[in-house]
């Protein structure tokens, strides 16, 4: 009785669990059979409601509307076995020929065949044997390909039936028929100045070299404040009017320093010609803040025009000198800010926080030895490993102290002490300096008796150890 109660617990704990499980078996004149879990007797009846309840058809037996055991409501399939019986074509596909009974993907599977059992039941794989007397095997159910019901789309994206097919549209980030193509948003090369672009779902992030910052490192801190570089083409007015919004200034070169940090800040054949603040305004050229133009501005001609409506850009083509173009000309631009401190310090080990266009930008810049966004690393010295013949190092700030072993000294432990110039062995022995320990040996003329170490054998802080017949050392220990 106990086991009896038992096995059926266990059967219908597991019918309740595997119902509507199902296996793709195989793709087939476009469609996609699944073998789908049922639960109960292997009826046609119940063949068709699982299929139904997955979201599918049901195939027949026969393979298309002209053979044997086809009714209406099967899917029509070409098949290419004599009988066009479509379990028979999935057997060779899948495990023949030559034909045999069992074909371990198509086994306790169930395929619809009404009227031809008095009982109902649907026709068991391979020799078509009656299922109404099997409980909880398979039925053979079928999706059209690419229709939704076979759940084409990735990665998030949503599947649209449409008459003329299925379309996926992608979770942003996605791409391909399928959205199986994660974008590579870093194809464009959107990191300034030799950033390292990473690619993410929808986006990316950069991480900048040293001195340049912003999310596609376009910003560049100098001494006196920090230059922005524009990732837009635009005429000379608007350039002006973005960098104002910014609260800086399309950036006033009075310096060859200067001129020459943007042509070095511009990544090598990014070709960018960008405006700069100078501008003819009646009958001069002037700069953003009103003064006029500086002779360390290097020119492609002799010098400034002194005509027309003319602006400046550095020119890439030409070692980023100053050239006039009319203002209505699409160039990049470079922005000025000057910096100031930051509202608030987030820089720790004594960086001072600065801050440049309206503190959209700040910048710790780190006292000697330390180094990170907020200057909360200490650099590690020790990581070149400056400390020679077994000098332990030890890091410190902007520094580092090795601590040598016996015999050897100097800042980087470099040097090799002559230690018997330091030690005496007994009168007449023989000393051997072996860099961090010595020997003594006795002389020739002496027997080659076992020697005893005594305390009286070595130097203090420092032990002695026999080492064969008339010779000992003595180690540091
Ligand atoms: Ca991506
Ligand atoms: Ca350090």
């Amino acid at each position: 009785m106990g086991t009896f109660l038992l096995s059926v617990v266990a059967v219908i704990a597991w019918s309740a669990l595997s119902a509507g499980e199902m296996k793709h078996v195989i793709s087939w004149d476009g469609w996609e059979f699944y073998k789908v879990r049922a639960e109960g007797a292997m009826t046609n009846a119940n063949v068709k409601a699982t299929c139904e309840a997955a979201g599918m058809r049901y195939p027949c037996y026969g393979g298309n509307q002209t053979c044997y055991g086809w009714t209406a409501g099967c899917i029509s399939v070409n098949s290419f076995t004599y009988d066009c019986r479509i379990p028979l074509d999935f057997f060779y596909v899948l495990c023949g020929p030559p034909f045999g009974r069992y074909c371990g993907p198509l086994g306790d599977m169930f395929v619809y065949l009404p009227d031809v059992f008095d009982d109902d039941g649907a026709c068991g794989y391979s020799w078509c044997f009656s299922g109404a007397k099997k409980q909880d095997k398979f039925a053979l159910c079928a999706v059209a390909l690419g229709t939704c019901a076979s759940n084409p789309c990735t990665n998030g994206s949503t599947c649209l039936d449409l008459p003329e097919g299925h379309t996926c549209v992608c979770a942003p980030g996605y791409g391909g028929n399928y959205c199986e193509t994660d974008i590579d948003e870093c194809a464009s090369n959107p990191c300034w100045g030799g950033g390292t672009c990473w690619d993410e779902v929808d986006g990316f992030s950069c991480v900048c070299p040293e001195g340049f910052a912003g999310e596609t490192c376009r910003t560049v801190m100098y001494a006196d404040g920090c230059l922005l570089f524009s990732s837009d083409a635009v005429s000379y007015p608007e350039a002006s009017q973005e960098c104002q919004n910014r609260g800086g200034h399309l950036v006033d070169v009075k310096e060859a320093e200067l001129q020459r940090l943007i042509a070095d800040s511009i990544p090598t054949g990014s070709d960018v010609s960008p405006w700069i603040g100078l501008k003819m305004s009646p009958g001069m050229m002037t700069y953003t803040d009103g003064s006029s133009v500086s002779a360390q501005l290097e020119w492609s001609t002799s010098g400034p025009p002194t005509s027309c409506d003319v602006c400046v850009y550095l020119d890439s083509t030409n070692g980023y000198v100053a050239k006039p173009d009319s203002c209505m000309e699409p160039h990049h631009y470079v922005c000025q800010s000057e910096s100031k401190p930051c509202l608030q310090n987030n820089c720790t080990n004594n960086g001072v926080c600065t801050a440049c266009f309206n503190d959209s930008y700040t910048f710790c810049p780190c006292p000697d030895g330390y180094e990170g966004d907020s200057c909360n690393i200490d650099i590690d010295e020790c990581s070149s490993s400056p400390c020679q013949n077994g000098g332990v190092c030890l890091n410190s700030v902007n520094s580092y102290n090795c601590y040598c072993p016996f015999g050897y000294a100097g800042d980087n432990c470099q040097t090799d002490l002559d230690l018997c110039a330091q030690v005496a062995c007994p009168f007449n022995w023989q000393c051997q300096d072996e860099g961090n320990h010595y020997i003594c040996l006795a002389g020739t003329s002496r027997l080659m008796e076992p020697y005893s170490c005594s305390s009286a054998s070595c130097p203090d802080g420092m032990y002695c150890k026999e080492e064969g017949p008339a010779s000992f050392s003595c180690r540091a220990g």
